[in-house]
């Protein structure tokens, strides 16, 4: 019911604006209590859906692919946690400059995954949008501390990364 109710609301819209954004609709269906999130910006809004579908048409009509998704387990296993991390600037890419963030995040304890749980001191894999020219930058302290600086996907941080398995505390995307 909650789907069609938002429909209907949409199709209202349109008729009244003519217009309508297409990201509208999409950004209707975010839920605050949604635990499918992306982060925006750099410690910046994040935006939650109650469903993947929801947060995935909402990345879709935005064109924001994430640059970084991090994962709870090993092997991108989506079900035991993920999450997203889009451009602040909109791009599906990262150019050659590394003082700007495209993502970051100083505190991940303030970032849930997908399944409600904290991202703090979790991280177990992770991937790069594969083409994006990104890196990723993990800190065991909040910017601070020990850090690793890597340019591709990792399925096992035991493993690709001695010592770093559920050890980062802050990330940056550049
Ligand atoms: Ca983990």
């Amino acid at each position: 019911m909650k789907v069609l109710r938002t429909l209907v609301c949409g199709a209202a819209a349109a008729i009244v604006a003519l217009t309508v954004p297409a990201a509208a609709d999409a950004s209707s269906l975010a839920d605050p209590n949604g635990k499918y999130c992306v982060q925006d910006l750099s410690d910046g809004p994040e935006s939650c859906f109650t469903t993947e579908q929801a947060l995935n048409a909402y990345q879709s009509e935005l064109s924001l692919t994430p640059l970084l998704t991090v994962f709870r387990n090993t092997n991108y296993v989506g079900s035991g946690g993920y999450k997203n991390y889009v451009s602040a600037y909109g791009r599906i890419y990262c150019d050659d400059r590394t003082d700007y963030n495209e993502a970051s995040q100083r505190y991940l304890s303030a970032d849930k995954y997908s399944n409600g749980l904290s991202v703090d001191l979790s991280i177990s894999s992770f991937v790069i949008a594969p083409n994006s020219g990104c890196i990723v930058t993990f800190w065991k302290g909040n910017f601070s501390g020990d850090s690793i600086t890597k340019a591709f996907s990792c399925p096992n941080m035991a493993t690709c990364y001695s010592g770093w398995d559920n050890k980062a505390r802050s990330l940056a995307v550049t």
